[in-house]
């Protein structure tokens, strides 16, 4: 592996994705800002440029809401990306801000990590004065998403939308999305043979093979839940009333548990309270991802909200527990077993988003096989803190050996390693250099 390449890349991938204040994911295909893209990118940019590192968090805050939500996208004025204001519409809410149009969703909550990333590398004043910054529209986000995402008090957020995960058509949403009938005619249109032209109004395969991205009937599911959320004025009170499909997600609430411990931090080194349900969530830690545990398969699973059952179909996020906190060592073991089994996450690119051996995996597609950094880097940083040092070192070299031999992509084949979904993708660029600068 070669770091000093692997460095020159992300420095060449970085700026030239650079729009000023704030990051794209790759140019053309995501010309706007998204939220963990660019939390992830300031964990990059933090060793190259701190002062441009905070102007990436900073710009983020510019989106949020009235009510605390962080958007998951926040537009330029580039034209052509498939979900662009049009389908949001983010005005129907009387919390979306003024002056600037964003989607209506947010993404997983990885912007306390990347604050606590950059106060690491400030003086003590500074990084005082940092934290004293971000902190408040921080802490009213988390508030936000256990006050209104957690309707019933179980301890466990919900997300309304797969795009909310991050890892848009993970097996567990496909599951439940496929579980419902569409009012729409798709079995009409694939006999009449009429696929081939609803797929000629895909944009979001311009820059990438379609088999590399959800189906169209898939797609266009996800674009109905845009339309029933937007019908609702992003109301969480009418949408957990109304929505058939939610999801306690399982990454999206470790990631949570690991962000509220920075949160604490954050605020215990500034005098500073933690809101009154942050604060509880902060106690509870992660005593709450047993709700997750799965005793038959020791695998951790999601939860359908609305039957409270766990969704049997597993996938990357059965190892972002190990990111949440320390688990205990007998779990820690029972997830390096399907880590390190080749007939599910032990392929020869690792980590697979899907087992191999799942009815949804395909090397290629999205988040349903491929392998992607950040992934790597969060469950990297999860082994290294449930003192798994080897396999952290193991998983760190063969992530860089994975880039290093290749172009800065979205994602890889955990086949063969070849490159695949759009190139010169930003947060591989940062997180990679990120890994390169580890102590
Ligand atoms: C992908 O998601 C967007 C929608 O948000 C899309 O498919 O158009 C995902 O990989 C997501 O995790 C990522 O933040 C976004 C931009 O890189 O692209």
């Amino acid at each position: 592996m070669n770091q000093q390449n692997i460095e020159k890349q992300a420095r060449d991938v970085l700026s030239q994705n650079d729009l000023g204040s704030w990051t794209q994911p790759a140019s053309g295909h995501y010309p706007h800002q998204w939220l963990w893209d660019s939390c992830f990118v300031a964990i990059g940019l933090r060793h190259i440029d701190i002062e441009r590192a905070k102007e990436e968090i900073r710009s983020l805050l510019r989106g949020q809401w009235q009510n605390g939500m962080l958007p998951h996208i926040l537009f330029s004025e580039a034209e052509g990306y498939h979900a662009g204001p049009w389908l949001w519409r983010a005005h129907v809410s009387k919390n979306a801000p003024a002056g600037l149009q964003t989607s209506g969703i947010t993404q997983p909550p990885v912007i306390a990590e990347a604050a606590v990333r950059i106060g690491e590398k400030l003086p003590a004043k500074e990084r005082v004065e940092w934290y004293k910054e971000v902190y408040p529209a921080i802490a009213a986000y988390h508030e936000w998403l256990y006050r209104n995402r957690d309707p019933h008090r179980t301890g466990l957020v919900a997300v309304v939308h797969p795009w909310e995960t991050g890892l848009d058509n993970t097996p567990p949403w496909m599951e439940l999305l496929h579980r419902y009938k569409t009012i729409f005619p798709w079995t009409f249109v694939d006999k009449a043979g009429m696929t081939k032209f609803i797929d000629a109004f895909r944009k979001d395969t311009k820059h990438v093979p379609a088999d590399q991205r959800m189906s169209t009937r898939d797609l266009y599911s996800v674009y109905r839940i845009v339309k029933q959320l937007r019908r609702n004025k992003y109301d969480d009170a009418r949408i957990f009333k109304k929505q058939r499909i939610l999801l306690q997600d399982l990454a999206f609430n470790c990631i949570l548990i690991r962000a509220n411990d920075h949160l604490k931090d954050m605020a215990s080194l500034c005098n500073l309270a933690l809101p009154e349900f942050t604060a509880r969530a902060c106690d509870r830690g992660i005593s709450i991802l047993e709700k997750f545990w799965d005793e038959d398969s020791k695998e951790y699973l999601s939860i359908d909200y609305r039957t409270k059952e766990l969704i049997h179909v597993d996938s990357i996020a059965t190892f972002l527990p190990l990111y949440a906190g320390k688990l205990p060592p007998d779990r820690v073991e029972e997830l390096l077993q399907h880590l390190q089994n080749p007939l599910k996450f032990g392929s020869e690119y690792t980590v697979p988003t899907a087992p191999v051996n799942s009815k949804y995996f395909k090397p290629h597609c999205y988040w349903q096989g491929p392998v992607w950094i950040n992934m790597n880097w969060l469950i990297i940083d999860g082994l290294r803190r449930n003192n798994r040092t080897k396999e952290a070192d193991e998983l760190k070299a063969s992530t860089l050996n994975l880039v290093s031999g290749n172009t800065m992509n979205e994602y890889y084949s955990p086949i063969d390693g070849s490159p695949a979904g759009v190139s010169d993708f930003s947060w591989t660029a940062a997180l990679a250099l990120d890994l390169v600068r580890e102590k």
